[in-house]
């Protein structure tokens, strides 16, 4: 076994293999085959048309490759491409010969991406070469300067300087290694296949580490509950490395049920809407956030929606009016929100029940071997219909973050319960509803940002003497980050020099505070405790008032 995971234990895992959840198989086996056995188109991206065989043969063929580059089973690449095909192409033949992508989004920087390498110890990256104005090469050699073991860089097009990979180079020059060494990988289905990464509420993200069995479970049984058919096409515009449009049920679950992914590399309603219309797509993968902006774009109108029959939130709540507007506005969908978490569970609500249910609820898992627990603070399971924080324990959820004794110490019950950090109440119907959470970080449009991280950071800002990072209420985003701040005697920081200072560090810009407030003291809790509740709630009413005087 891979050193610092933890597997779950034989008796569970004979238990969910005897059930059939667990199939025992590599996923890049599994989905060899799954690729093998149609001609049907499996991926449209811009102007290619790629049928599942000419995937498989392709992903095949970098495969060998990456085995000719010395890579293969349990070696940690991190991946951070774009939604283009070349995503689809490296994360299957990573999973094709047992190595590990370790699923960065393109929006973390130098600060993150570099901390994934290290604490990985990946040897190898993958990344565009370059977004906007940033170059993703050149932060690449800095991160080699301090982070040895980083060997193969795997780079999207320019014109990647000598010792990079070219992506595209290699999808047309040949292997060396032959076909048949792929086959004969010696690959263990309960290591890890996939590492994801959770937005975390410790001072850096966690990794998470799906296993080929419970991976492939994870998108199988998630597409069953979506109502994906073979005639079917998912619309994929999230960052595709995420769990939510990855495999829960996303591109995975798609290919599973043997329909179309149609990629877009943007999440604005103009650069996508075309593509639904033109592709007839069926199923759309959402943040309520980029669902919000859809709902009140004026293009929306302009388009031919009539092939959508489900709409997918997943990330942050998707309040009942958002679900009852978008199923008038495109009166052939239902919205269906999914809860899920990179950890592990994801659940999603059922087409067949009244809205009123799944406007309100987030429904119950649809496997019979998740196990379900709310808890009080003392541990002890709440009285039916309470709040309790959810723990969740079953054959697709995690029972350690990679190498983190510390925090699995407190994130799993002694029994083996993941200690989601969630706030959930039991609804009449059998359902749960989510009401708030303990964690402390904020969502910002399915985002999560750890408060810890980025006060950890500004105290080293010679003008902040200390800091308390609370989410702040937001009708697009949901919420996003207030930084309150105790200066230095004599100090003013204004908002766009702490941003630029959190900017140099190399963090990525979803996570900047969008809010200065200046203290001279923080409220503090029973015991002693800085008050986040006290400050979240300051700032709630700050906004309110604003958003009233504005009318
Ligand atoms: P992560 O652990 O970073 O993958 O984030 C998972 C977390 O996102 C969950 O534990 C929830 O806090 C939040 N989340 C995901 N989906 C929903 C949803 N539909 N409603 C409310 N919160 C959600
Ligand atoms: O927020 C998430 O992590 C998430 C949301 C929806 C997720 O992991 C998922 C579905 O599987």
């Amino acid at each position: 076994m891979l050193e610092g995971f933890t597997p779950i234990p034989p008796d569970f895992a004979a238990r969910y293999r005897a059930k059939g959840y667990w199939l025992d198989r590599p996923m890049g086996e599994y989905f060899r085959d799954v690729f093998r056995r149609s001609d049907r188109v499996a991926v449209v991206a811009g102007a290619e048309r790629v049928t599942y065989r000419q995937l498989g043969e392709r992903i095949d063929h970098l495969a060998r490759h990456l085995l000719d580059h010395g890579l293969g089973p349990l070696d940690r690449v991190v991946v951070q491409l774009p939604n283009r095909i070349e995503f689809i192409y490296l994360y299957f033949a990573l999973l094709r010969i047992g190595a590990i992508p370790v699923m960065a989004l393109p929006a973390h920087r130098k600060y993150e991406i570099e901390h994934f390498i290290a604490f990985t110890e990946a040897v190898g990256y993958a990344a565009a070469h370059r977004e906007g104005d940033f170059d993703f090469v050149e932060m690449a050699r800095e991160i080699q300067a301090s982070v040895p073991c980083l060997r193969e860089l795997l780079i999207l097009g320019g014109d990647p300087p000598a010792g990079c990979h070219s992506l595209r180079e290699l999808m047309k020059t040949s292997p060396r290694t032959p076909a048949s060494a792929l086959d004969a990988l010696a690959i263990d289905p309960n290591e890890p296949a996939v590492f994801q990464l959770s937005g975390g509420t410790t001072g850096v993200p966690k990794v998470i580490p799906r296993t080929h069995n419970d991976y492939i479970l994870n998108c199988v049984g998630s597409a069953a509950q979506n109502d994906m058919r073979e005639d079917d096409s998912l619309l994929v515009c999230l960052p595709i490395g995420h769990n939510f449009p990855l495999a829960s049920p996303g591109i995975q679950g798609m290919f599973v049920r043997g329909g179309r992914v149609v990629l877009a590399d943007s999440a604005r309603p103009r650069d996508f809407l075309p593509l639904i219309e033109k592709e007839r797509v069926t199923h759309l993968e959402f943040t309520p956030t980029v669902l919000i902006r859809l709902l009140h774009d004026e293009a929306l109108g302009k388009y031919d929606l009539s092939s959508v029959r489900v709409v997918n939130t997943g990330g942050q709540r998707l309040q009942p009016e958002t679900s009852a507007l978008t199923e008038k506005l495109i009166p052939s969908c239902k919205a269906q929100e999914i809860f899920g978490m990179a950890e592990g569970l994801v659940t999603l609500n059922r087409l067949d029940d009244p809205p009123e249910i799944r406007y309100e609820t987030i429904s119950e898992p649809w496997c019979p071997d998740d196990e379900i627990r709310l808890l009080d603070d003392a541990g002890r399971e709440v009285p039916p219909g309470e709040v309790g924080e959810l723990a969740v324990r079953g054959p697709y959820t995690l029972r350690g973050y990679f190498r983190a004794p510390e925090v699995n110490a407190r994130s799993f019950t002694h029994d083996g319960f993941y200690l989601t950090g969630d706030l959930l109440r039991r609804h009449p119907s059998g359902g749960f509803v989510v009401e708030g959470r303990k964690k402390d970080l904020i969502n910002r449009g399915g985002e999560k940002i750890s408060a810890e991280e980025i006060e950890n950071m500004l105290l080293g800002h010679p003008a902040v003497r200390d800091v308390a990072c609370v989410p702040m209420p937001d009708p697009v985003m949901g919420e996003r980050t207030c930084a309150y701040v105790i200066p230095e005697s004599g100090a003013r920081p204004a908002l766009k020099e702490i941003a630029s200072y959190l900017t140099k560090l190399g963090l990525a810009k979803f996570k900047l505070p969008e809010r200065l407030e200046l203290v001279d003291e923080f409220p503090l809790s029973s015991f002693g405790k800085v008050s986040k509740k006290d400050l979240a709630d300051r700032i709630k009413q700050v906004v309110a008032a604003e958003a009233a005087a504005k009318g």
